[in-house]
């Protein structure tokens, strides 16, 4: 072999190596960079456990207002960030009486902050359980709204706090949503309690309610939606009757996803003809609304946000805290 002939096998030995370190080096990169989907992108019904990096929780209640802030435009800023008219007007007249003409945008935003704390706090938002005896929880909402995900992290939070926790699929016109659920039952090691397809919901509901012990919590879950709304309003009826000829239902529980902003509200309208709503759980504060749907939410239904959603794993429900939702959106 001539030197001529070394050098060049080993030029190409080089820029083979050279090759191989770039592109794996690039398929790094797009793994990293979003062409792969997030860890909360990859679950299926709420299955897989990974909760999403402080960081990202960190814009849980992100600031209401998209620009500099005045007394002449925060009513319209309000608005914008589904706080509802009503509500945004009243804010904004509270402001405008408490504070001078020319106020700037740091006292606006200290003024709203102690106004949205002292309005939000005196109520009574943890969720009613008696201990000591079987309860039930009802869960109701539009399809999408996070209700089956909702069940399966309440079904965590209430088993480490020592419940016996039973689901009930009483969802038997979607076809996949039993099996969603019993992907939760079996990822939380509760027990659950399914219908055939098609079955009377108020039927499965009366099952999973059968031979509680004092220390049961019976979660059931609920379609979104079926033919009509008369339907949808009659199976919620049906249900709670059916489960109280067993136990008590301590609370009837609206799921609302928060990115719906206004909608949200004539959501909440329909279930409440046909359940005496106890607490709305608001979802999805992790993507992109702005949360100001709980102020309107409230104010029309009088009935408290207990807790929020802020991702699909087990562990992304908490309680509403208005100090954080308040200092969140005034900052
Ligand atoms: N990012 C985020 N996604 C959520 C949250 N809650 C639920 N989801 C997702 O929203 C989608 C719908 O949730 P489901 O629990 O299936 O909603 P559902 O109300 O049971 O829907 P139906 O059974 O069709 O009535 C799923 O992909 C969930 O993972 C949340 O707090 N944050
Ligand atoms: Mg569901």
């Amino acid at each position: 072999m001539t030197p001529i002939e070394i050098v060049f096998i080993v030029c190409a030995i080089f820029g083979l190596l050279v090759a191989i370190v770039a592109i794996s080096l690039a398929l790094r990169k797009k793994g990293q960079g979003g062409i792969l989907p997030s860890a909360s992108q990859t679950q299926s019904g709420g299955a897989s456990p990974a909760a999403p990096s402080p960081s990202k929780r960190s814009f849980l209640f992100r600031s209401l207002f998209s620009k500099g802030v005045d007394l002449s435009n925060l009513e319209d800023e309000l608005i914008m960030a589904d706080v509802g008219a009503q509500k945004s007007h009243e804010i904004a007249e509270k402001l405008r009486s408490s504070l001078p003409q020319n106020a700037d945008e740091a006292e606006i935003k200290e003024v709203l902050c102690s106004y949205l704390v002292s309005t939000l706090s005196p109520v009574d938002r943890s969720l009613k359980i008696p201990s000591g005896k079987a309860a039930a929880v009802i869960m109701a909402g539009v399809n999408g709204s996070g209700k089956t995900t909702t069940a399966g992290k309440l079904a965590k939070y209430f088993k480490d706090r020592g419940r016996d926790v039973v689901l009930a699929a009483c969802d038997t016109f979607r076809p996949a949503a039993g099996e969603q659920l019993e992907i939760w039952a079996r990822k939380e090691e509760v027990g659950i309690v399914r219908g055939k397809e098609g079955q009377d919901p108020a039927s499965v509901a009366f099952t999973a309610s059968s031979g509680l012990t004092p220390s049961s919590l019976l979660i059931v879950d609920t379609a979104g939606r079926l033919q009509t709304k008369k339907n949808l309003l009659d199976e919620l009826s049906k249900i709670k009757r059916v489960v109280e000829k067993n136990v008590e239902v301590a609370e009837c529980l609206l799921v609302l996803d928060a990115t719906f902003g206004q909608n949200a509200l004539s959501q909440a309208k329909v279930f409440s003809q046909a359940l005496p709503l106890t607490g709305i759980i608001l979802t999805k504060l992790d993507g992109s609304c702005k949360g100001g749907v709980v102020l309107a939410v409230e104010d029309e239904f009088k009935v408290p946000v207990k807790m929020v959603g802020v991702g699909e794993g087990d562990s992304d429900l908490r309680p509403f805290d208005p100090e954080a939702f308040a200092k969140g959106l005034t900052q």
